[in-house]
């Protein structure tokens, strides 16, 4: 199957390292999404236009992170199970995946683009909304974390899943050096072995940037 990503994109990253821990084999399709003649290629494939992008080998298209992760959870059944069976713990981890994709990573991305532009040009509605929001999860994640598990109980998550990239942007963009209980998790999560390789593959992009 063809993972269609881009190496900073925090949805990849989430995915990426779903199949890292599940140890799934993959084809890597990057796409230059700042290339304009590359995302209209890849709009004809997929008219929404946003990485991740899971093909499967009979073409069948899975888009949207955690449904990727979902489908993969389901079918490659190795451990780690990303999403617990029991349905009443599998909506609390899908919930928090949700918190963190709308509230942390969504937040943290527009303080990313917005670092990129003059002053003249920033939005300072949408920083100052971006930060009270990431200010809000960290008060969430300090709430839900305790000082052993990972983000829902015992067993990694989809929830890391999503945390580790939103964790990793915000060290630069938004650092918890006031949250110790959230340093010790993102130590603990972002020198995984999993999400290490991610981040060796978009370190690179990143310092380009
Ligand atoms: N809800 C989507 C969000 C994916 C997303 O926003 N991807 C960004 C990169 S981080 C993208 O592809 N942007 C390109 C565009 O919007 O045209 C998911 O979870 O997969």
């Amino acid at each position: 199957m063809k993972l269609y990503y881009v190496p900073i994109s925090p949805y990849a990253q989430k995915v990426m390292m779903a199949l890292y821990e599940k140890e799934i084999s993959f084809t890597p399709e990057l796409v230059n999404l700042m290339d304009k003649a590359a995302r209209k290629k890849y709009r004809e494939l997929y008219p929404i236009g946003k990485v991740p992008l899971l093909v499967l080998e009979d073409d069948y298209m899975i888009p949207e992170s955690s449904i990727i992760v979902e489908y993969i959870d389901q079918n490659y059944p190795k451990d780690p199970l990303l999403i617990p069976g029991d349905p009443q713990e599998a909506r609390k981890v899908r919930f928090k995946d949700r918190m963190l994709d709308l509230y942390m990573t969504d937040s943290v991305m527009n303080l990313f683009f917005q670092s990129r532009k003059s002053e003249a040009e920033k939005d300072t509605m949408l920083v100052k909304q971006s930060q009270q929001r990431i200010t809000a999860m960290f008060e969430f994640l300090n709430h839900e974390l305790d000082d052993n598990g990972w983000l829902h109980g015992i067993e990694l998550s989809l929830a890391d899943c999503a945390a580790a990239p939103a964790l990793f942007f915000c060290q630069q963009l938004f650092p918890f050096d006031n949250h110790p209980k959230i340093q010790t998790y993102a130590e603990r999560l972002l020198t995984r072995p999993s999400f290490q390789k991610v981040a060796e593959e978009a370190i690179p992009f990143l310092s380009r940037m």
